[in-house]
């Protein structure tokens, strides 16, 4: 399965047409140290009453200038809020498209905060609500503000040290950590498809101001596979690709490890201080920031103690509850539009009483779509209280069971070779972008490879909901010095499809064409990966020793599935997702700068015995 996902309507947004309801105005704002902004404001034409603003700030460009508008779907969480009326305003960030300045992918908060002409993304966003204020017209005095993924974390940066009239914002996949588990790195494995397509296009350096956008790089074969597997040396990939004219690519691959370079960026070190309601969105199948949106949502919870920050959680893929109707992805159906859900029971009704005083506004912490019953939930915190750890542990035969193995020695092992030069592919697509589906993509696509080692439970007697963070805990061994370990949390549909389809009824023979797709169906759950020389520091790499049994720990984070009766869990192990993820040379190095000759094969074990006894640790939710 690899499907597009392609913008859906999601209610009534194609008959209203913002022009005839709102003036446009483009102006140029100062920033502290003179840099000026690019900002285009949108104002309800009916002015008989005052409006609060509602601000978003982007390095993807405001998309419309001039006469423009951009699509209602860009322009406000939901429709809705074009009805009810709001200050839209919209913001190039420093250093992109029509503003002024240098672009320094994900600037960290300035170091000497007395320094009165010292910037970031926190100063930027306050002088800009500062300039808003004061000059335009007929607002409320309110201020809010939303945007997704980097605009999410824009969001948070004007979140710290906040202008008084901020009284509302929602951060929505935003990242907070990029060597942890967020666009670039997950426990320091490099995502390497996503970071190169996203520094071409966002990351090159320009001359002047413009409001054109990169042309796209042509990769001379629709197959990234092909294209990566050929590449060369991670660390000369932009001098050779786009003329040494990114320096945050150079920038990521002299910091291999995780440094000051990449502390400094972390945004969880700056929310101390969260005075405003804040509502935090995250997709379960976020292929680039669910790690972001949940450390966020937790670091206010621990920091903040009387904070009024909510955390929801659909089923939803990056972006997914403002372009897609969230009825479904891919084959999966979730029982209802998800995004409808969110858009009018929870992010209009937020802003509205925050920014507008109006309605009621008093959710639970915690609203969470459960996958599997196709259920929102509501819970007082995140993971909910009422989940118990239980262990389902790697057994033999590739079965998976609740029970700790017996079996005593390392025998009690699976092994696998598995060779670089022919890496597992992250998915079935002849794509040179990674796209978005294949968070949720059919897993036997890999669970047939010689170097994927596949667990499964029998079928389940009864349904199990999990909720919460998903621990693994390896006991592996290699005959090399470093290698990487991914870790695949799979839901096995059963195996029955209903007899043949009538083949005289179209829409019958489609469903039935579907539910046979479905049967055995391996949805992907969650997945992460450890590069083992950071198994115990992400910050000091340390050799794998061949042939020692070497504990391997790490989260695959959090989910809220529902196993149903009938159905298997799966587990699968391997060592590689490319090119999601570049290769491990499986030799212990510097791996931005590996060479063709570096790269070895290796062979990898799991033990499951009694006394390393691999497993997941599952957070198990009781009724
Ligand atoms: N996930 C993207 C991103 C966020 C922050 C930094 C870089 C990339 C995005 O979709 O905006």
């Amino acid at each position: 399965m690899n499907v597009k996902v392609k913008a859906q309507d999601v209610s009534d947004e194609t008959e209203f047409d913002p022009r005839t309801h709102y003036n446009k105005h483009e102006i140029l704002i100062s920033m502290r140290d003179g840099v000026q902004l690019f900002t285009a404001i949108y104002t309800p034409k009916d002015q008989s009453v005052d409006y609060p603003i509602l601000l978003t700030r982007t390095p993807y460009s405001i998309i419309a200038y001039d006469d423009e508008f951009p699509e209602t779907r860009k322009m406000a969480p939901s429709v809705e809020f074009l009805k009810a009326g709001y200050i839209f305003v919209f913001q190039d960030i420093r250093g992109t498209y029509k503003s002024e300045g240098e672009f320094i992918v994900q600037r960290s908060i300035r170091s000497d905060k007395n320094d009165p002409v010292a910037t970031d993304e926190s100063t930027d966003a306050y002088d800009t609500i500062e300039w808003l204020v004061k000059n335009v017209k007929a607002h409320n005095g309110k201020v809010g503000q939303w945007g997704i993924s980097y605009s999410g974390w824009t969001t948070v940066m004007g979140m710290i040290d906040a202008h008084p009239a901020l009284a509302a914002s929602s951060p929505q996949a935003s990242p907070s950590d990029m060597f942890v588990g967020d666009d670039w790195h997950h426990n320091g494995a490099f995502r390497l498809m996503y970071s190169f397509s996203w520094m071409g296009s966002n990351a090159q350096s320009r001359d002047a101001p413009t409001g054109e956008k990169a042309a796209p790089f042509d990769y001379g074969t629709p197959w990234g596979y092909e294209f990566f597997l050929k590449s060369g040396p991670t660390d000369q990939l932009a001098s050779k690709y786009f003329g040494g004219n990114i320096p945050a690519w150079d920038d990521f691959t002299r910091h291999p490890d995780y440094d000051h370079f990449w502390k400094r960026q972390v945004a969880l070190q700056h929310l101390g201080n969260i005075k405003h309601p804040i509502l935090n969105v995250a997709g379960w199948f976020d292929s680039e920031n669910f790690y972001g949106p949940m450390s966020i949502y937790q670091e206010i919870e621990t920091k903040n103690p009387d904070n009024e920050s909510c955390l929801v959680v659909g089923p939803w893929i990056h972006g997914g509850w403002r372009r897609t109707d969230g009825a479904s992805l891919g084959d999966i159906d979730f029982g209802s539009k998800t995004s409808v859900h969110y858009q009018q029971e929870i992010v209009f009704p937020f802003f509205e009483y925050h920014l507008k005083d109006k309605g009621s506004w008093n959710p639970a912490k915690v609203v969470a779509f459960e996958t599997g019953n196709n259920e929102w939930r509501e819970f007082s915190q995140w993971p909910p209280a009422e989940v118990d750890k239980i262990n389902i542990y790697m057994s033999a035969d590739g079965g998976l069971s609740f029970d700790r193995p017996n079996e005593v020695g390392t025998d009690q092992a699976d092994r696998y070779i598995s060779d670089p030069g022919n890496p597992v592919p992250f998915s079935t697509g002849i794509e040179t972008q990674a796209g978005h589906v294949w968070m949720i993509e059919d897993q036997r696509l890999a669970s047939t490879r010689p170097d994927v080692l596949t667990y499964r439970s029998p079928p389940l007697a009864s349904n199990i909901t999990i909720a919460g963070p998903i621990l693994a805990n390896l006991f592996v061994a290699t005959t090399g010095t470093d290698a990487d370990f991914f870790v695949k949390l799979i839901d096995v549909f059963p195996g029955d499809a209903d007899g043949p389809p009538d083949f005289d009824d179209p829409h019958e023979a489609e469903k039935a064409a579907t539910k046979l797709r479905m049967g055995s169906f391996q949805m992907l759950l969650g997945v992460e990966v450890m590069r083992a020389k950071y198994r115990k520091n992400l910050s000091k790499p340390e050799p794998l020793v061949p042939g020692e049994t070497t504990p391997v720990s790490f989260h695959v984070w959090d989910k809220f599935h529902t196993f149903k009766a009938g159905h298997r869990i799966m587990v699968q192990i391997n060592s590689s997702w490319f090119p999601a993820y570049d290769r491990n040379p499986q030799k212990f190095m510097n791996i931005y700068t590996a060479r063709d000759s570096d790269f070895q094969k290796h062979e990898h074990t799991i033990l499951r015995s009694r006394e390393f006894a691999s497993h997941l640790c599952l957070p198990v939710l009781g009724k």
